[in-house]
């Protein structure tokens, strides 16, 4: 038995010299004279592994070998960020790095920007996964993270000259991935298509051709708890590299076609956020990993046991399904069960129920999955009967459990009539043991709206577990003068593995000396923020400006609209005279945002930004004052820089509509005032913060359905409020398309006469509510008191609470002993 790595790795700095040259040197056959930045990044990141080779291999061993469940965390999507700084701190390196390289001869920072920032996944879903996989090993929970290695990321956003928005391809493997280790021993094959017969009186699925799963390890180091878990994610590669037959039989472009088809299921990762692709490879891709992850699972578990007892499975491991990108895992599960152990299918079905828990992320009906029962029953025959017999067993279930025939209608998994479809999330709902929502409102809502039926037959299956975020990567690597600042006012740095100690700073947010200290941390923030911008934008900023920031992906139901309509009203104040732009605090106005490629209005709205920023940044009359501006291609990386440096956070989407969100976690946690409505956990942050440190606007759930039920006519609000007015007739007008009245045509005529979002009937509201902002930012001592109050309550949003409420709630285990 090897040990586990302290937590503080005793390994100097002129050691870990030595292994970087070691490396450069053995591994990569480059002298240290000759060696770039990024040789340098490669080696730190193989030297990083090194050390944490022990602690991994002996985590494994004791999660193969000990009696605690592990998790497995099924995610279509898992956004990890740049890696070396993480490994670095985890591993307890960060010093003995620092001082290593400045000996070899090189700037760290150079170093770390060598990473190229592996980009797997939409948005919040999918940094959510990371920092759920931090936590688990943080807190020394055995677990697998499982995905798909994509070998094209989110794509790379550009702006053209007209501000629209262009996709470039994110080949993010073009350089050196030292940190995936790819193992050709451990792959598993994934089948597809064919047909089922029956042979014996059992059912024999006869694909018709199959894709070889190659899994690439990633470790995932905990912090300070000497434990390293795996992130698995699968590359698919083609069996017959050249299929020798089609070789011989017809012409030679033709032999490489399998292979093609094969390795698209990994090759890219969809840009859709909040919504449904419906596309036969994304269900490919999802069968995929689901399948290729449940093997695995049995391999590390039973080995290559001839007959294991699986019925003991639910003990060594249980599969939380992020969202139900993963469940079509249910019927694979059984399909392994039965067809390859023998089990039947009462057996089965016990096993596989114990086995999957679901998290739903979303209540919008354009992101529930549906799949053509016609579609499964193509690429998955035997999938399709099974879950065809899942939905005969539910159906006479619910004749015992109601007699109300409509709801058990409605409640169907296979819809009845033509053109059938399986509700995926009817389908882990009934077959999974808990489902849970990822914020008080939006669980609430699932049991009340969206899963009503469920939630009246089956209530003890639903849970809340409100979202987290990482306090490692979000504060401690993105803030690290907020982070000393802390350890410094709370004599320890126990925080970060504790974040509800932030609670005790909250007496020094009437201390005058603190309040500056930590007002001078956030400038400096901004004027960190302002040089990486001007470096990798060209824009100016001025850090005395106040940083007002929105960043999300750009959906309708977010809102991004109202905010620049409230940009434009302005300015239209200001042009007109009614506003002296003297009597504004100075503000600068963030935007990061990606649009899905195929999202018509969502792209519209990128455009109409940018060339606000055009004319605004352009016109004297508000130079200064007023400016705009929309860094392209957000990402991890900006977030982390950016966060920090915002003082107000923009959370506006329409009440009932986000189903959590993150960000507006890492922004209180990270001192900025929030904005926003009553969504998703912005409530949460509010009753913890204090309804007086936080700016509530807006209508609430029940007042946004009222006004569906009663016939929202958004046209009315335009006509009541003329700043809303003015700002929608200058787009209209052509003030951001020199002059030509028809470039947004359709957002105009969307807004004034579907607004579905009710982005008009808000909007007067979020003006006053920016008043209130507005007085308040010009009393900086009482804003950062606010600000302050804010990070020592936000102690709850650490994902290693989340991973606590998980363990006892859902997945009903704990860390390794
Ligand atoms: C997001 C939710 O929109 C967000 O509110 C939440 O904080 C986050 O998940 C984490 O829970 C979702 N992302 C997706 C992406 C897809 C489908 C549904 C959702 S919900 C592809």
């Amino acid at each position: 038995m090897t040990e586990v790595t302290a937590p503080k790795s005793s390994v100097t700095a002129a050691q870990f010299a030595d292994e970087i040259r070691n490396e450069l040197k053995y591994t990569q056959g480059v002298t240290i004279e000759q060696a770039k930045p990024a040789d340098v990044y490669v080696a730190t990141a193989t030297a990083v592994r090194k050390h944490l080779m022990d602690s991994w291999m002996k985590t494994q061993q004791d999660m193969v070998n000990g009696d605690t469940k592990a998790v497995g965390y099924l995610s279509a999507e898992f956004l990890m960020g740049r890696q070396l700084r993480n490994a670095l701190l985890n591993g307890g390196l960060t010093e003995q790095f620092e001082e290593a390289v400045k000996d070899l001869g090189f700037d760290p920072q150079e170093v770390i920007d060598a990473e190229y920032e592996p980009g797997l996944g939409n948005g919040g879903l999918g940094r959510l996964a990371a920092c759920f996989i931090d936590s688990l090993a943080s807190l020394g929970v055995p677990a697998f993270g499982y995905g798909i290695q994509y070998r094209y990321g989110i794509f790379r956003q550009e702006f053209d000259e007209d501000g629209k928005q262009i996709e470039r391809p994110d080949y993010w493997l073009t350089n050196e991935d030292p940190w995936g280790h790819i193992d050709y021993e451990r792959d598993q094959r994934v089948n597809f298509g064919g047909e089922v017969v029956e042979e014996d009186g059992k059912k024999v699925w006869k694909p018709a051709w199959s894709v070889r799963a190659i899994p690439v390890d990633y470790m995932v180091p905990g912090y300070e708890s000497g434990r390293v878990n795996t992130l698995r994610l699968w590359q698919a590669r083609s069996y017959d590299e050249f299929d020798l037959l089609t070789f011989n039989k017809s012409d030679y472009l033709d032999a490489v076609k399998p292979k093609v088809k094969a390795e698209n299921i990994s090759k890219i990762l969809y840009p859709e956020d909040s919504t449904q692709e419906g596309k036969e490879l994304r269900l490919e891709q999802q069968y995929f990993f689901a399948s290729a992850s449940l093997h695995d699972a049995i391999r590390v578990f039973y080995g290559n046991e001839e007959n294991p007892d699986l019925t003991t499975f639910p003990n060594k491991i249980c599969f939380q399904l992020n969202d139900t990108h993963p469940v079509i895992g249910i019927p694979e599960l059984m399909r392994i069960l039965m067809d390859e152990y023998g089990y039947d299918w009462d057996t089965a079905w016990d096993i596989t129920t114990k086995t999957f828990n679901y998290t739903c992320h979303t209540l919008l009906p354009e992101a529930l999955e549906v799949w053509p029962v016609s579609l499964i029953a193509k690429l998955l025959p035997r999938h399709m009967e099974i879950i065809n017999k899942i939905n005969d067993q539910f159906m006479k279930e619910l004749e015992s459990l109601t007699d109300d025939e409509a709801k058990a209608e409605r409640m169907r998994i296979v819809t009845a009539g033509e053109n059938p479809v399986v509700r995926m999330a009817y389908l882990a709902t009934y077959a999974g043991s808990h489902v849970n929502g990822v914020a008080e409102l939006h669980s609430q809502l699932l049991k009340d709206v969206t899963l009503r039926d469920f939630s009246d037959l089956y209530p003890a299956k639903f849970t809340n577990v409100t979202n987290g975020v990482t306090p490692r990567r979000f504060m401690k690597l993105a803030n690290p003068g907020l982070s000393d600042l802390i350890t410094e006012g709370l004599g320890t740095d126990k925080w970060l593995e504790d974040l509800e100690l932030l609670k005790n700073l909250e007496p020094l947010a009437q201390d005058d000396e603190f309040v500056k200290k930590f007002a001078k941390v956030k400038y400096d923030n901004k004027v960190r923020f302002a040089d990486f911008a001007k470096k990798e934008y060209g824009f100016e900023l001025d850090a005395n400006t106040m940083f007002d920031t929105m960043i999300k992906r750009l959906h309708e139901y977010k809102r991004q609209a109202l905010k620049i309509l409230e940009v434009i009203a302005t300015y239209a104040d200001i042009k007109s005279g009614k506003v002296k732009v003297d009597d504004l605090q100075p503000r600068t106005v963030i935007f990061g945002a990606k649009a899905a490629p195929g999202y018509y209005l969502a792209k519209m709205t990128i455009q109409l930004i940018n060339n606000v920023a055009k004319v605004i940044n352009n016109d004297p009359d508000v130079m200064g004052k007023l400016k705009v501006v929309f860094p392209w291609n957000y990402n991890i990386r900006v977030a982390q820089m950016l966060i920090p440096a915002t003082e107000l956070d923009e959370q506006i989407s329409q009440a009932g509509k986000e189903a959590s969100g993150t960000s507006n976690m890492k922004f209180a946690l990270n001192g900025a005032l929030t904005v926003g409505t009553l969504d998703g956990a912005n409530v949460e942050i509010r009753n913890l913060v204090g309804a007086e440190n936080f700016f509530l606007f807006g209508m609430d759930v029940d007042q946004v359905e009222k006004m569906y039920a009663d016939g929202y006519e958004p046209a009315k609000y335009y006509e009541a409020d003329p700043r809303l007015k003015a700002a929608i007739d200058m787009v209209a007008g052509g003030t951001f398309s020199n002059g030509d009245r028809n470039a947004y045509a359709p957002l105009v005529s969307d807004w004034l006469t579907k607004d579905w979002f009710m982005t008009l009937a808000d909007f007067t509201a979020y003006h006053d509510i920016q008043a209130e902002i507005d007085t308040l930012y010009g009393d900086q001592l009482e804003w950062n008191r606010k600000a302050i109050i804010n990070v020592a309550n936000s102690g709850y949003f650490s994902s290693d609470r989340s991973i606590e409420d998980y363990l006892e709630r859902v997945w009903m285990t704990g860390p390794l002993k």
